[in-house]
């Protein structure tokens, strides 16, 4: 199985199977969409889509996943460069995850010149990254990140709230945008009325605590009205799931963006019906 998953990633880097799938990340205000979060996907041309997390894990041991990554970073930016010709989306944003092992020293003249190329600002890059990278604590991550930041792009923390991530992090970090991780989204319409109080307290706590280290809020996992309504009355900036939209191609997703926000018309609605 490992050895079959280790030939598709060869054979998907030599025949360009790799492609960026993009999720909208909305805002939960006016249901506007902000940006884009670009996901890696391999499309085979037998089997379709393969799940990600076991290619990412594995080319995170072989170390496929640098090429992987400078693959998805283009595309997406290509991508991007599409999308930003359609009216009111010019400004529109891209998040991109990085891997621990992509945060080199040549990372950030990299990322700069492929956004040269494709005439988009640095302000309009957000690299998410997770607590693995921070926990790696060392001085090459840190010289890239602030080079990343200085450039103009933001910083995001995925997936937080779980695993080894450390409130520490956003005091030693640059860090711009705080993603509060699908679990606590999934936990607010629990069926039990004490895992919801305490999942709203928890995700009111990491608000507060993030908004007052100048962080935006991004909630990831957003699959029911329910939630959405939720954290509408909860301050947080903005929202991300399947409720709005699965990642989609590039295609799919420009006839989707029809559905969203118009300023006379909330996205919610036409995602909802
Ligand atoms: O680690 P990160 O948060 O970047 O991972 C995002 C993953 O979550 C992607 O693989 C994406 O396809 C998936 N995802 C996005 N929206 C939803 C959602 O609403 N529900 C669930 N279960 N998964 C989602
Ligand atoms: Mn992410």
């Amino acid at each position: 199985k490992r050895l079959e998953t280790e030939q598709f990633i060869d054979q998907g880097l030599r025949n360009d199977w790799f492609t960026a799938h993009l999720q909208p990340i909305v805002s939960l205000s006016d249901g506007r969409v902000a940006g884009f979060e670009a996901l890696m996907r391999l499309r085979h041309p037998e089997r379709g889509i393969l799940p990600p997390a076991e290619i990412i894990g594995i080319a995170e041991e072989n170390g496929a996943i640098g090429r992987i990554g400078d693959c998805i970073l283009s595309k997406a930016i290509a991508d991007l460069a599409v999308i930003s010709k359609l009216d009111g989306l010019a400004d529109i944003y891209l998040a991109v995850n990085f891997s621990p092992l992509q945060f080199e020293p040549a990372l950030p003249a990299r990322l700069a010149a492929l956004l040269l190329e494709n005439g988009i600002t640095p302000a309009r890059i957000v690299v998410e990254i997770t607590e693995a990278v921070l926990m790696l604590d060392s001085p090459v991550v840190r010289d890239v990140l602030d080079a990343l930041s200085e450039l103009g792009c933001r910083i995001a923390l995925d997936d937080f709230g779980t695993g080894y991530s450390s409130l520490s992090y956003l005091n030693r970090f640059p860090v711009d945008i705080v993603k509060i991780d699908q679990s606590f989204t999934r936990s607010l319409s629990s069926d039990q009325p004490d895992v919801r109080r305490k999942s709203r307290m928890l995700v009111e706590g990491i608000r507060t605590i993030s908004h007052q280290m100048g962080c935006a809020v991004v909630a990831e996992g957003i699959e029911t009205t329910e939630q959405w309504d939720i954290l509408q009355t909860m301050d947080v900036e903005f929202g991300q799931g399947y409720l709005l939209s699965r990642p989609l191609p590039l295609d799919a997703l420009l006839e989707k963006l029809d559905e969203f926000a118009t300023p006379d018309m909330p996205a919610r609605r036409a995602a909802a019906s």
